[in-house]
């Protein structure tokens, strides 16, 4: 009798210390959170990137591809989860000891708590925070469930307490504020001069169509392996160009900008983008040339490469003469760069799949022999050329006749002509497209030359024709800068880009 109760109460001790540490987990990340926002700062960000970095090359792809910010939201939670018990694990052992030793548990509890958040950000606000957090939480629950007997231990654990947590939240107050304030939107820019001038000729250009975006995307695609991205860090961000080169270099952002820079009008496309899927987007891109940065380093004659490294982890490799031509982009559209687009700078390749371009960019290492980068590890072929592509997205009808319209994208080989079909196949008709962007524009041109053709963007296409009055299918396909029509044999995305010609049933 006297047994089982002894059992009884013992376990009932234990499992409130297991709801308390629990408890103190939540309150933990609630505080850091408070602090750090979803930054990788936020003590379950590294837990995250450690799901992610862990998990099998299928379910990253299929993750990502089918899944997109629904998979990056479920990372998050499963993260959120593993943090709150990477948390609640030292908060257990340290009641638990405390008990044991007849010792206030707070300043254990802060301890712990504290070399967690420590351990997974290095960011003293925000793990003073968390812990401040789970410290205030077991205080406050002595405060309301007072031990019966042993009123003195209880009256010094709750000063020892609320003296810990006092201290450890105006340390957190106080270092959070040093060390936050790296993020924000960053400067408006004005959407004058030349990026203006550019903006409005593409918006001029584009098809007033409903249901077609203008040849500038309003809403850019985001495809990337993070479901927190890296903090702009404009001021202490910097590039390095390593590996083999004559001199190796490191560049701020003041530094690259000191390179001439210039505006070019660019696409990318998911290489997971399905056949007529809308990852596939165009922006007006301010940076500087690639090549001023590896001649300025001076490129050895064996390179035949170069890996792009970047701030989350992310590598891809490309062939020296694909990224020689292409551009660090400091701006997006007229304002610096957006977080979820790479700030302060990304890499833009001409005529390669979206993998490529990457963003938060910190390195180029220039190699002698080809390595395989993060998407290649899984699978995906993706630093090739892209395929060519015209995707059929607004159908409009008007009385009796019916307008189809689309955007057509065949990297540098450019589009040259769009064609429609109204009769399954059987015959075509040639649409309107588009007068090509213009070609890249140096920033300092005061009255840019507005001629020329841009190397590697999309061109809107749109077609009218009179309603046949039955069930017909419409089936689009575009003609490259090198006479070569897209290809008509369907291919899913995986792993060289979805092939194929778009097509839609229409009554
Ligand atoms: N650092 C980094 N760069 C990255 C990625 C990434 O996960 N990390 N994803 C790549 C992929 S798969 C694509 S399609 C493009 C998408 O660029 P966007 O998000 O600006 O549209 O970024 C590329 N650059
Ligand atoms: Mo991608």
């Amino acid at each position: 009798m006297g047994v089982v109760a002894r059992a009884a109460r013992a376990c009932r001790a234990r499992a409130t210390s297991l709801g308390l540490a629990g408890l103190a987990g939540v309150a933990a990340l609630a505080s850091s959170y408070a602090v750090a926002g979803r930054t990788p700062r936020f003590v379950a960000a590294p837990v995250a990137s450690a799901f992610v970095d862990a998990a099998p090359a299928a379910l990253v792809r299929v993750g990502i591809e089918s899944l997109g910010s629904a998979a990056q939201s479920l990372v998050l939670l499963s993260a959120l989860a593993a943090a709150v018990a990477l948390y609640a694990v030292p908060v257990l052992c340290a009641l638990l000891a405390a008990d044991h030793a007849r010792l206030p548990a707070e300043p254990l509890v802060a301890a712990g708590a504290l070399a967690v958040g420590w351990g997974l950000v290095g960011a003293p606000g925000s793990a003073v925070a968390a812990a401040a957090g789970a410290t205030l939480i077991v205080a406050a629950s002595r405060l309301r469930a007072p031990k019966p007997g042993g009123v003195d231990t209880d009256r010094r654990s709750v000063l020892a307490g609320a003296l810990s947590a006092a201290g450890l939240s105006f340390g957190g107050w106080l270092v959070g504020s040093a060390d936050s304030g790296t993020g924000g939107p960053g400067e408006r820019a004005a959407s004058t001069g030349t990026e203006g001038r550019l903006l409005d000729r593409a918006l001029a250009a584009s098809f007033d169509v409903d249901g077609l975006e203008p040849l500038v995307s309003t809403e850019f695609y985001e495809v990337d392996i993070n479901a927190v991205n890296p903090t702009p860090n404009r001021e202490g961000w910097t590039l390095d160009v390593t590996g083999a080169v004559e001199s190796e270099r490191t560049h701020d952002l003041a530094g690259v900008r000191s390179f001439p820079t210039e505006h070019r009008f660019v696409t990318l496309r998911c290489v997971s983008d399905p056949l007529n899927g809308t990852k596939l987007d165009t922006a007006l891109w301010t940076g500087v040339p690639v090549r001023e940065l590896l001649d300025d380093a001076g490129v050895t004659e064996d390179a035949c490469c170069v890996v792009l490294r970047a701030k989350d982890g992310f590598y891809m490799e490309v062939p020296l003469e694909a990224v020689e031509d292409g551009l660090l982009a400091v701006g997006m559209n007229g304002l610096p760069l957006p977080r979820e687009h790479g700030a302060p700078a990304r890499v833009l390749v001409p005529g390669h799949w979206g993998e490529v371009n990457v963003k938060w960019v910190t390195e180029l290492e220039v190699t002698e022999t080809p390595v395989e980068g993060y998407w290649e590890k899984r699978g995906w072929h993706g630093t090739g050329p892209v395929n060519t592509v015209a995707k059929l997205h607004a159908v409009t009808r008007d009385g009796g006749r019916i307008e189809v319209a689309g955007h057509a994208y065949a990297g540098t080989r450019g589009v040259e002509r769009v064609e429609v079909s109204t009769d399954g196949g059987r015959t075509w008709a040639d649409t309107d497209l588009t007068d090509p962007l213009p070609a890249r524009v140096p920033a300092d041109a005061d009255d840019p030359a507005l001629g020329g053709r841009a190397a590697d963007a999309w061109r809107g296409w749109r077609f009218a024709y009179d309603a046949p009055g039955t069930e017909h299918e419409v089936v689009v396909r575009a003609t490259d800068g090198t006479n070569a029509v897209q290809s008509r044999e369907y291919h899913e995305p995986y792993p060289r880009g979805a092939t194929g010609w778009v097509s839609r049933t229409i009554d």
